[in-house]
């Protein structure tokens, strides 16, 4: 204990913020345990579902919706085709159709006909993508708005399925986000993000491998020749096609052996430009890697490789209705048994196999959201199987995040999380925390007890980083306060811990207070620190009065705000649902979510 306890006027006040703890007590919901199922209706702390909006495309100041480009493009394509088919009449249209009839010739050596193996990729790279879609539509809802920079401001967004953010100052992300039906999100339910993530990393993988299998097998195999354009005259031959589909005039069928120009043109892209562009923008939105290639992220934000991944989406989704469309209305049985039976003859063997492909697909389909409601566990492990040996490996990458400037500092860093609203926490906040005591034990040699005079009085540190919530947002801010490392020096951790546990004051949406575990090599990382001031002000009620952790090698949600106490200890098992965190306990999120 400090010999001179301080008093309130002692202190500096929390800085000036409309939100006050005595806002938040209406923000109770019920409280429930957690457990191994999801109840949807109490989930994530009983926020009800909120369907959004339509798809809305900010032009300047005024908000487009989408829905208008259904019958825009209707008439674009009416009008398209009466276009096409009077250009048709022309002869100099007529005699460029001649010389480019919509077909590169192969080289001498490309093969003919569709092998097994790409009838078997083919078929699990659908099964997979169904997954990869319906989580990333989830994941891209929990913070439903597109940025191009790493701001996140309110109204700067370029994209959104939700309403503008409102003027409310106790406004969170996590209030932001929408739910998607059961059979369209994976799993559909509001703020599901932690059981969605595990879909979209475990099943990425997966897509990866057989990608990856799926190259290998097209060079070793000359089946690249039939997917990369090779002569400039793919260009003019894809206009003569286009042309030749918009006036309903079709091209004749020649698949089993050559592709169209235009068909040519779309698989490439989509095989050899949106699929690695989905992994590196994927990529990029990993905090880790963009604190890491600075020079890469400076341009290319997280909110960059958000939108681009999601132009990305955007992408295949349009592919998949043309490439569907065209497979069922160019000769559908022949289609179905190039693709499904590897045969270019007029049985009906591709059809069957199709259709018993079909049902795996759509046992698969709904069997999904049912099953994550119900085994929301077995998820996070299988998940966690899937992607944790890649995690880890960008783990000892060392991400080393570094600091931004002055400049960079976001004009508005979003809220998030559940507000502390305990009368021990308001008497702490009426009194200017001078009663606050923050508690440092567990497996050290030396536990302390130190009062905010006592926190104030240790070597000031200072930096700018970026925020990153898993939710999809960020944000710069400049942070003061005492670095970890010096909390290390003084308690001495002992040999036996690993983890140092942050406990906090305020409860989880759920029951029991919020908590999470950090590594302890983290703990001695020049950014990581106890803040206690924001942008050059005491920190706000809402950004974690009076403690906050900033370990920069993380995400947001493992930054406890409003800290009470820290422990170090060898493991976490037994702590809370023994996951490492509230979030990780309660929303099925992973402990170590540096990517
Ligand atoms: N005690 C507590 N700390 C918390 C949360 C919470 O709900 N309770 N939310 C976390 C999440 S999800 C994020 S993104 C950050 C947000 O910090 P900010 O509101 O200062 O931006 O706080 C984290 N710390
Ligand atoms: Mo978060």
């Amino acid at each position: 204990m400090s010999p001179n306890p301080p008093v309130p006027s002692d202190l500096p006040a929390p800085a000036p913020s409309a939100v006050t703890p005595g806002l938040v007590h209406s923000f109770r919901d019920e409280l429930v345990e957690g457990a191994d199922v999801i109840d949807p209706a109490t989930f994530a702390g009983t926020i009800p579902q909120d369907r959004g909006i339509a798809p809305r495309v900010r032009v300047g100041s005024k908000w487009f919706n989408l829905l208008w480009l259904l019958p825009i493009g209707f008439v674009l394509l009416i009008a398209g085709v009466a276009v096409a088919k009077g250009l048709r009449e022309l002869p100099e249209v007529q005699s460029f159709m001649r010389q480019f009839p919509g077909m590169s010739e192969l080289p001498a050596d490309a093969p003919s006909g569709f092998p097994a193996w790409l009838g078997w990729q083919h078929f699990l790279n659908l099964f997979f993508m169904i997954f990869i879609i319906r989580s990333g539509a989830q994941i891209l809802t929990d913070h439903p708005r597109l940025y191009w920079t790493r701001h996140s401001t309110p109204g700067r967004d370029w994209f959104r399925v939700q309403k503008p953010v409102p003027a409310d100052p106790l406004w969170t992300a996590k209030k932001d986000s929408i739910s998607l039906p059961g059979q369209v999100g994976l799993p559909g339910l509001r703020h599901s993000i932690g059981l969605a993530r595990w879909w979209h990393l475990g099943v990425d993988t997966l897509w990866l491998a057989n990608g990856i299998v799926f190259y290998i097998l097209l060079f070793t195999t000359g089946q690249w020749m039939r997917l990369v354009p090779l002569h400039w005259d793919v260009f003019p031959n894809a206009l003569s096609v286009a042309i030749q589909y918009l006036s309903l005039d079709w091209p004749a069928e020649s698949g089993w052996s050559n592709y169209n120009s235009l068909q040519l043109l779309t698989y490439f892209v989509t095989v050899f430009i949106a699929a690695p562009l989905a992994l590196v923008t994927g990529l990029g939105m990993s905090p880790a890697l963009s604190t890491r290639f600075r020079r890469i992220s400076t341009v290319l934000s997280i909110q960059a490789a958000r939108s681009i991944h999601f132009l990305v989406l955007v992408w295949f989704l349009l592919f998949i209705i043309i490439h569907v469309t065209f497979v069922f209305t160019t000769g559908a049985r022949n289609n179905l048994n190039h693709i499904f039976a590897s045969r270019n003859d007029g049985s009906w063997a591709g059809f069957w196999i199709f259709v018993l492909s079909m049902a795996v697909v759509v046992i698969g389909w709904v069997a999904a959201t049912p099953l994550t409601i119900r085994h929301p566990r077995m998820i996070q492990r299988a998940g966690s199987a899937l992607i944790g040996p890649a995690q880890r490996l960008f783990e000892h990458i060392d991400a080393k995040p570094g600091q931004y400037t002055e400049d960079d500092i976001s004009p508005y860093l979003w809220h998030n999380g559940q507000y502390p609203d305990s009368e021990e926490y308001k008497a702490l906040f009426d009194g200017n925390f001078a009663g606050y005591r923050l508690k440092i034990d567990g497996l050290v040699e030396n536990p302390v007890e130190l009062d905010l005079l006592q926190l104030r009085a240790m070597p000031y540190h200072e930096q700018i980083t970026q925020h990153f919530c898993i939710q999809g947002w960020s944000g710069v801010a400049k942070w003061g306060g005492v670095s970890m490392q010096a909390i290390l020096d003084l308690v001495q951790p002992k040999p036996g811990a690993k983890w140092v546990v942050f406990y906090s004051l305020g409860d989880g949406p759920e029951k029991g207070i919020y908590y999470d575990a950090h590594p302890l090599e983290q703990m001695s990382y020049e950014l990581t620190m106890l803040a206690y001031d924001m942008n050059g002000e005491p920190l706000s009620f809402g950004h974690g009065a009076p403690l906050r952790l900033r370990n920069e090698n993380q995400l947001g949600f493992k930054m406890v705000k409003w800290i009470k106490g820290i422990e170090f200890v060898d493991t976490f098992d037994h702590l809370g649902g023994g996951f490492g965190g509230y979030n990780e306990d309660h929303e099925f999120f992973g402990y170590r979510q540096s990517i």
